[in-house]
C-alpha cells in the first residue's frame, strides 16, 4: 500500500514584506526591511528579495540590516494584515484536500496522494494555487511537489521565488542533493552539522558513504537521518485528528407526510457527503440515518457495507433505511457516515479492470466532482437531484459549505 503519496509544500515569499508590497504599489522593486526600525532594538522579520541582494536575512540584528542596506525602507509588522492573507490561502489549499498540515501562517504541507487524480494531478494542484493565490490574494508563493514530506519542502525551496518544483522519486532527490551540505536532510541543524562535520561528514554523499559512522555519531537520530539521506520519506503530514463520523441534517419548516419528499432531502444529503469524504481522500463502512417525528422522538438506524464513498452508494443505503421506518409525519432528516477505517477507492484505471461500466460509472463521479469544486456543490446537479434540491427548499448545506472555498 502507500506506493504513489504526493505531497505538495507551498511557502510564501518574502511573505510579510509581499503583504506591504501589494498594499503600497510605490514599494515595489524596492528594499523593504519589515521588523524593527533602524533606530530601535530589535531583528529583521522579512525582507523583500530587493533587500537580500544586499545580504539582508531574517532574523539579523536590525543595525547590522541597516549597515547592509541604508537606503531600504524600514517598516514595522502589521500582524493582523498577515493572519488575514493567511486565512484566504489557506481556504485555497482546502480546496485540493483536507490533509493539510500548517506549519506556520505561510507555509503548509498538503497530501494530496488521493485527490491529486481529481484535479489532473498534483503538478496542475500546484499550479491552480500559483494562480488562485495570486489572483484572490495577490500574493505569490512557491510550491514543491515531492513523493514524501522533505523532497516537497526542498522542492518548494529549489526555485524560489514565484517557484514551481516537483521532486518524483528518491532518485530525482538523491541527483539534486548528493552534493549538498548535510543540512539540508530534515533534522539536521547546525549543532547536528557542526557534529558531523567534525567526523569529515559535510555532504549527503558523506552521509552515504559513511552509514554505520553517523549512526553511531548521532545516537537514536542517526537511522532516521540515513534514511532520509536515502531518500526514505515516511513522515505523516500531520493534520487535526479525524472525525468519526461526519453527518449532515435538515430540519424542515412544517412536518413532512410525504416519504419520496424525505428521500429527495436523503438524496441531496448524501451528494453532500460523498463530497466531502470524497475530497478527503476516504470511504466509510456504514451509514446512518436519523429520523425526528414531529412528536420529537428520535430513530438512527444504520447499515454496513464493504465501501462507501459515493452518492450511489449512500443513497441507495439511506433509502433503503427509510423504507423501513415508520410513515409517521417528519421534522428532521439526517444522514451521518463512519467507519473510515477502509481503504478508499483505487485509482481509475484507464488501462483494463474487471468491471468496465463501474469504472465508467466513477469515472463520471470524478468529472462531477471536479465541476461541483469548481463551480459549486448545488450548481452541478443532475436533473433528479435538481428536483429534490428544489422540492426541498433550498436545503441548507451546514458550516463545512464548500461553496465558500470557492
Ligand atoms: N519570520 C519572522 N522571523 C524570522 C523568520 C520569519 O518574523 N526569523 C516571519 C516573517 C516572514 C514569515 O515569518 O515573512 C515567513 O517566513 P519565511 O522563512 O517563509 O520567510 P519569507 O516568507 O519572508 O521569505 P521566503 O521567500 O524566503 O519564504
Ligand atoms: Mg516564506
Amino acid at each position: 500500500m502507500d506506493s504513489k503519496r504526493c505531497i505538495i509544500h507551498v511557502d510564501m515569499d518574502a511573505f510579510y514584506a509581499a503583504v506591504e508590497v501589494r498594499d503600497d504599489p510605490s514599494l515595489e522593486g524596492k528594499p523593504l526591511v519589515i521588523g524593527s526600525l533602524p533606530h530601535e532594538r530589535g531583528v529583521v522579520a522579512t525582507c523583500s528579495y530587493e533587500a537580500r541582494v544586499f545580504g539582508v536575512r531574517s532574523g539579523m540584528s536590525i543595525k547590522q540590516a541597516y549597515r547592509l542596506c541604508p537606503h531600504g525602507i524600514y517598516m514595522h509588522p502589521n500582524f493582523s494584515k498577515y493572519v488575514e492573507a493567511s486565512r484566504r490561502f489557506h481556504e485555497i489549499w482546502e480546496i485540493y484536500t483536507d490533509l493539510v498540515e500548517y506549519v506556520s501562517l505561510d507555509e503548509g504541507y498538503l497530501d494530496v496522494s488521493r485527490s491529486a487524480h481529481l484535479f489532473g494531478g498534483a503538478a496542475n494542484i500546484g499550479r491552480d494555487i500559483k494562480a488562485r493565490t495570486l489572483e484572490k490574494v495577490g500574493l505569490t508563493c512557491s510550491v514543491g511537489i515531492g513523493y514524501g514530506m522533505m523532497s516537497a519542502k526542498i522542492a518548494s525551496e529549489e526555485d524560489k521565488p514565484d517557484g514551481f518544483f516537483e521532486i518524483a522519486d528518491a532518485e530525482a532527490l538523491n541527483k539534486l542533493i548528493i552534493d549538498r551540505n548535510v543540512r539540508i536532510i530534515y533534522g539536521i541543524g547546525a549543532q547536528t552539522a557542526n557534529l558531523l562535520e567534525k567526523s569529515g561528514i559535510f555532504t549527503v554523499r558523506d552521509i552515504l558513504a559513511n552509514e554505520s559512522r553517523v549512526k553511531n555519531l548521532l545516537g537514536k537520530h542517526g537511522s532516521g537521518v540515513v534514511a532520509l539521506a536515502n531518500g526514505v520519506d515516511s513522515r505523516r503530514v500531520a493534520t487535526r485528528a479525524k472525525s468519526k463520523s461526519i453527518g449532515r441534517e435538515h430540519t424542515f419548516q412544517e412536518n413532512i407526510h410525504d416519504f419520496e419528499y424525505l428521500r429527495d432531502a436523503l438524496r441531496v444529503i448524501a451528494k453532500g457527503l460523498s463530497f466531502k469524504i470524497r475530497m478527503k481522500g476516504m470511504a466509510c463502512k456504514t451509514v446512518t440515518i436519523k429520523v425526528t417525528f414531529a412528536d420529537m422522538r428520535q430513530i438512527t438506524r444504520s447499515k454496513s457495507k464493504g465501501k462507501i464513498d459515493t452518492t450511489a452508494e449512500i443513497f441507495a443505503i439511506a433509502s433503503e433505511l427509510l423504507d423501513k421506518i415508520e410513515r409517521r409525519p417528519v421534522r428532521l432528516v439526517g444522514i451521518s457516515l463512519s467507519g473510515f477505517d477502509v481503504e478508499p477507492a483505487e485509482q481509475i484505471s484507464l488501462f483494463g479492470g474487471s468491471n468496465e461500466a463501474q469504472m465508467k460509472k466513477d469515472a463520471l463521479e470524478n468529472v462531477m466532482l471536479r465541476l461541483q469544486h469548481k463551480y459549486g456543490l448545488e450548481k452541478i446537479l443532475t436533473a433528479r437531484e435538481k428536483l429534490a434540491y428544489k422540492n426541498i427548499g433550498g436545503y441548507e448545506i451546514d458550516e463545512d459549505s464548500f461553496n465558500k472555498r470557492i
